[in-house]
C-alpha cells in the first residue's frame, strides 16, 4: 500500500519568499545575472528559480564577512549579547515552523510531519544551547614550569565557510553554523544546490533578529563554483563541509593550495547495525528500517546466526509498513529522493546488488510514474565484497549478512572505509562493552539508532572525515587557542 504523488493535504503550500543571494544583510541578485531552477522532488516540477552565485559573488560575501569579523560588532560584543541575539533567532524561527518545514518538504522531499514536530523545533533549541555557551568560553591559567604566569584566550577562529548537503538542509545549517555564530565568528554558508530555499529563510530570520550586516552571508549556487570559489579563497579561515567523500577531497586540496586554512569535513558512511543472539526482533527489525537518505544509516546489517531467519521474517512484515509517498501525507514514513541523479544512481546500485547475486527480500522498484519514489529495499545474500556492501547508497537500500561470533561481528563492521556511526543490539552488557570499543566509528547506540542530541557529539573516523559536528567540541572548531606568557616580577626567566 504504497502511496505515491500529490495528496490532497490540507497543508497550505508555502509562498517563496526569498530567492537571491543574502550579502552583507541585503537581498541581491548574482553579478552574473544568472538564475537556477530548484525543482520540486514530488513531481520532478520546477519550484522557483533562485539566484546562482559564483566566485565573484562570494568575494563579496567574503569581503563583507571578512569586515564584519575585522571590524564589526559580533566578535567583540559579550557572549551574554551574542547570546541573546541568538536566543531571539531561535524564537523567530520557531514562530514559523510550518512554513520552514514546508519549505523542506517541498525543496529536499522531507516528511512534513517530521520537520514540524522534530527537526525545525530542534533547529531551534540548538540555537539556544550555543547561545547559553556564548558566554562560557573562556581558557585555562597554566602550570608554568618557570616563574612565569601563562594562560590561554580562546579566539574566534575568523571568517567560516560552511558547504551543505541536501540530506537535512536545516538541521546541517545550524549544526554547522550555531557553534560558529556563538564562538564570534563571522560566516558564507552555501546550501546545496538542490534545496536553497529554507537557508534563505533563514538568513531573513538572523537579519530581523538582529545578527549584524555581513555576520551571516547566504550564497546559493552549485559546488563547483560557488562552493570551490568558498574553499580555496583566501580570506576565509575555516571551510567546513558535509557532503561526498570525493567532494571532500578537493577541499582539502583547495585548503592546501589556497591559504592552508583550517578544514573540518563530515562525509559519507556505511554504517553496521549489529544484531546479536540475545535482542529482541521486533525492536530490532524496527531500528533496522530506520535507514536512508543520511550519513550515519545504518545500511549494513550484521544478524547473529541464531535469530536470522526469524529477524529476516520480521524485517519483511514490517517492511511492508514502511508507506512511501508524498511527505505531506500523514501516512508517509519516507518522502521521495533528493532528485533525478540520487534516483538513479540508487535504482543502479539495486540492479547492481541483483547483478552481484544477492537476494531481493522486498522493494527494488521506484513507484509511480511522477517524482523520486523508491521502495524500501532489502537484500540478504550479500557478501562483504559486494559494491553494495561496500558503497555509501544514499537511499532506502539495506544490506542483510549473517555472523557467528562476536569476534567475527567486530571484524566485519570494521571492514570499512567509512567510520560515522555504528549500532548495537543485545541485552547483554559485557557484549555491549566490548563490540563499542572495538567498533572504529565516531557514534555507538547501543539499543537505540539515530538518537542524536545536542550535547552528543557526532563525526568520522578514517574516511568519514574528522571534526565533530553538535556538543561543545563543535563550537570549539571554531576556537582557536592563544597563550599568554609574562615573567612574575622579578623572576629570572
Ligand atoms: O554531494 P556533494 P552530492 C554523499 C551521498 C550522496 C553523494 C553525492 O553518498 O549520494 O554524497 O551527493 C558542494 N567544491 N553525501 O552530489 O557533491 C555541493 O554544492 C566545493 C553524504 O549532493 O558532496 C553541496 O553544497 N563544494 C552526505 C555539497 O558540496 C562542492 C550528504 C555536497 O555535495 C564541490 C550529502 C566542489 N568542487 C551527500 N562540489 C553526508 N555526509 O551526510 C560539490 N560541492
Amino acid at each position: 500500500d504504497h502511496i505515491s504523488g500529490n495528496s490532497d493535504s490540507p497543508v497550505k503550500l508555502p509562498t517563496i519568499k526569498f530567492t537571491r543571494l543574502f550579502i552583507n544583510g541585503e537581498f541581491v541578485d548574482s553579478v552574473s545575472g544568472k538564475t537556477f531552477e530548484t525543482i520540486d522532488p514530488r513531481t520532478g516540477g520546477v519550484i522557483a528559480r533562485v539566484a546562482e552565485g559564483d566566485k565573484e559573488d562570494v568575494d563579496l560575501a567574503v569581503r563583507a564577512a571578512r569586515q564584519a569579523f575585522d571590524d564589526g560588532p559580533w566578535p567583540r560584543m559579550s557572549g551574554a549579547a551574542r547570546g541573546r541575539i541568538m536566543i531571539k533567532y531561535a524564537d523567530l524561527i520557531e514562530e514559523h515552523i510550518e512554513e520552514l518545514a514546508a519549505l523542506d518538504a517541498i525543496d529536499a522531499g522531507k516528511l512534513f510531519s517530521q520537520g514540524k514536530a522534530v527537526d525545525i523545533p530542534t533547529v531551534a533549541n540548538l540555537i539556544r544551547y550555543y547561545a547559553g555557551a556564548a558566554d562560557k568560553i573562556h581558557g585555562e591559567t597554566l602550570k608554568m614550569s618557570r616563574e612565569l604566569q601563562g594562560y590561554t584566550l580562546r579566539e574566534p577562529i575568523g571568517v567560516a565557510g560552511h558547504i551543505i548537503p541536501w540530506n537535512f538542509p536545516s538541521s546541517m545549517f545550524f549544526m554547522m553554523s550555531a557553534p560558529a555564530l556563538a564562538a564570534g565568528c563571522t560566516m558564507i554558508v552555501k546550501p546545496a544546490e538542490q534545496t536553497p530555499l529554507s537557508a534563505l529563510f533563514y538568513a531573513d530570520l538572523a537579519n530581523k533578529a538582529g545578527v549584524p550586516a555581513g555576520v551571516l552571508n547566504v550564497i546559493t549556487g552549485f559546488g563547483p563554483t560557488a562552493g570551490a570559489a568558498i574553499a580555496s579563497h583566501m580570506d576565509v579561515d575555516k571551510v567546513c563541509f558535509t557532503g561526498s567523500t570525493e567532494v571532500g577531497r578537493k577541499i582539502m586540496q583547495a585548503a592546501a593550495t589556497s591559504n592552508l586554512k583550517q578544514v573540518s569535513l563530515e562525509l559519507g558512511g556505511k554504517s553496521p547495525l549489529l544484531i546479536f543472539d540475545d535482542a529482541d526482533v521486533d525492536k530490532a527489525a524496527d531500528l533496522a528500517l530506520l535507514g536512508g537518505e543520511i550519513c550515519v544509516a545504518g545500511s549494513r546489517v550484521f544478524v547473529q546466526a541464531g535469530i536470522y531467519d526469524e529477524f529476516v521474517k520480521k524485517l519483511k512484515e514490517k517492511a511492508k509498513d514502511w508507506v512511501v509517498g508524498d511527505p505531506f501525507d500523514p501516512r508517509s514514513r519516507l518522502g521521495p529522493q533528493v532528485d533525478k541523479q540520487q534516483f538513479d544512481k540508487i535504482l543502479s546500485y539495486i540492479e547492481h546488488g541483483k547483478r552481484e547475486g544477492a537476494t531481493l527480500l522486498t522493494g527494488g522498484k521506484p513507484i509511480g510514474k511522477t517524482g523520486y519514489f523508491i521502495e524500501p529495499t532489502v537484500f540478504t545474500d550479500v557478501k562483504e565484497e559486494m559494491m553494495i556492501a561496500t558503497d555509501e547508497i544514499f537511499g532506502p537500500v539495506m544490506s542483510l549478512m549473517k555472523f557467528d561470533t562476536i569476534e567475527e561481528a567486530i571484524k566485519k563492521a570494521n571492514n570499512t572505509k567509512y567510520g560515522l556511526a555504528a549500532g548495537i543490539v543485545t541485552q547483554n552488557l559485557d557484549v555491549a562493552n566490548t563490540v563499542s570499543r572495538s567498533i572504529r566509528a565516531g557514534t555507538i547506540w547501543i539499543n537505540c539508532y539515530f538518537a542524536f542530541d545536542q550535547d552528543c557529539s557526532y563525526g568520522g573516523y578514517k574516511m568519514s572525515g574528522f571534526g565533530r559536528h553538535l556538543g561543545l567540541e563543535a563550537l570549539h572548531k571554531f576556537l582557536q587557542v592563544k597563550s599568554v606568557v609574562t615573567p612574575i616580577y622579578n623572576s629570572p626567566w
